[in-house]
């Protein structure tokens, strides 16, 4: 899959900036830009790598841009390559005029995240590291950052290298048993390896247990904001967008189908999500806006529930019974809005008898919407981790820690039963190879292609 050719690509934004970067890298890549760079120092000391080299980039008489140059030697670059990078003026012109020259001098446009993979196939860092430079690059938000930043450190592949470790030690030795099977010897004692698997469950879903977490701190904890039509969920969406996001207006079914953003506040990222207001209705299309609305309230993580303090539900006691049955999940902070309207004590006194803690708000005016976020922060504290603490973020990762989970429990059981040593080192490998795939050890094209090709160009 790797290919040795010189690939480019501008690795900053298109359009226009005060600069922009160029990134060359492959064999001999330096040969690419030798008809077109002229550079006082270069021409004296040749290119030293890790050093940046100030010169004029033209194409016989045409003066195209003042740039300067970093090299990179093979084995201390980025992909393991040689490799430059040229910052010149961020102007669109000047970009594609040095890339057609730099095309036309023997290199190919690189394809997306194709310098990070070439950083893994040269072992500059393993899969996870990989996965961690697009995960930095998306960060949103501080958790987010360091939990990549963590990763890209190799926080998540140490931990995965030694549980491997210990592993392969016992799976060597079970396989080296079978190899004198005549014998009937045991080189791997079966009490170590038995404590050796329970500990390593335990740290295996330790860091699955994290997923929750990473998953929340990735895109963002889902909180969807129901009620009955006209309630004020699209005017609090908007509130706390700061935005105009959705449809605002005084008829009841307004809001068809959900909304999503995502909403930042104190560090944590929220996916909000604002829905049809749901009543007993005829109208098809508002059907379904209601039923996905329930469906959002099934997968959400919390749940404002926005009761309008001017027109107040009847039969509100039930109404939250009935949500916090369908959404056992989440947590449900019910809002009283458009409290701007109403004489605060009357509606006090009318939501006393819920026995649920209630937020008196004005999405309107915003009046109420600290109290309301300060709750919610507190409240979804869960998502905040130390920083010592690894965190799994990625789907494909948990995914391979729940299979390296369910071979770890089916070698516990071939332990315990004494099952036969050729069906315990199955189960072993089962295990090695689940956590081989996370940092790579393990890997397939298709694999590589697919999670390469969701980073950015140049990157
Ligand atoms: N006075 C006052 N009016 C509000 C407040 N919140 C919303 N409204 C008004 O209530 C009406 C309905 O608001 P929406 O945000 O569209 O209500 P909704 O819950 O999204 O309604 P549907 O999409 O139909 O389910 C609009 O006229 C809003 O301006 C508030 O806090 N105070
Ligand atoms: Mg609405």
């Amino acid at each position: 899959m790797l290919r040795d050719d010189i690939i480019c690509a501008l690795s900053t934004p298109q359009g226009i900036g005060a600069l922009a970067i160029i990134r060359v890298s492959g064999e001999n890549s330096h040969a690419t830009i030798a008809p077109f760079f002229n550079s006082k120092r270069a021409t004296k000391t040749g290119y030293e790598s890790h050093r940046a080299y100030f010169g004029d980039f033209s194409v016989k008489e045409e003066h195209i841009d003042e740039v300067l140059i970093t090299f990179f030697d093979e084995g201390k670059s980025f992909t393991g390559e040689e490799s430059f990078e040229i910052s010149c003026h961020g102007s669109p012109y000047i970009v594609q005029r040095i890339m057609e020259c730099i095309l036309e001098a023997g290199s190919r446009l690189a394809d997306p995240g194709e310098y990070t993979m070439r950083a893994f196939m040269n072992g500059r860092m393993d899969l996870a590291q990989a996965e961690a430079v697009a995960d930095l690059i998306h960060a949103e938000n501080k958790t987010m950052h360091d939990v990549a930043l963590r990763q890209l450190k190799g926080g998540l592949s140490s931990e995965i290298s030694s549980f491997r470790d210990e592993l392969v030690h016992f799976a060597s030795m079970i396989e080296l048993e079978l190899d004198f099977s005549e014998e009937d010897v045991e080189f791997a004692s079966r009490k170590q390896l038995l404590n050796m698997l329970q500990s390593l469950k335990t740290n295996v879903h330790s860091l699955l247990d994290s997923f929750k977490y990473g998953n929340a701190i990735k895109n963002g904890i889902a909180t969807a904001i129901l009620g009955a039509p006209n309630a004020g969920k699209s005017t609090l969406l908007n509130a706390l967008l700061g935005e105009d996001r959705a449809i605002v207006s005084a008829i009841a079914g307004t809001t068809r189908d959900t909304i999503e953003d995502t909403f930042h506040y104190a560090g944590l990222t929220y996916r909000l999500i604002d829905t049809a207001g749901i009543r007993d209705t005829e109208d098809y299309v508002e059907k379904i806006g209601i039923k996905k609305a329930f469906e959002q309230a099934e997968k959400a993580d919390v749940i404002f529930y926005l009761i309008d303090a001017t027109d107040p539900e009847k039969d509100v006691e039930n109404r939250i019974k009935y949500l916090k049955a369908s959404a056992p999940q989440a947590i449900v902070f019910l809002c009283i809005n458009k409290t701007d309207q109403v004489d605060t004590d009357v509606t006090l006194d009318l939501f006393q008898d819920t026995k649920h803690d209630f937020f008196p708000i004005s999405a309107k005016s915003k009046k109420g919407l600290n109290s309301l976020l300060e709750a919610l922060k507190e409240a979804t504290a869960w998502t905040a981790h130390s920083s010592s603490q690894t965190i799994v973020t990625n789907a494909r990762h948990a995914d391979a820690l729940r299979r390296t989970s369910l071979a770890i429990d089916k070698s516990i059981n071939a332990v315990e039963l004494n099952i036969p040593g050729d069906l315990l080192a199955q189960d072993l490998r089962a295990a090695l190879d689940g956590l081989g795939e996370i940092t790579g050890t393990i890997s397939t094209d298709d694999l590589l292609a697919n999670i390469f090709s969701k980073f950015c160009i140049g990157k």
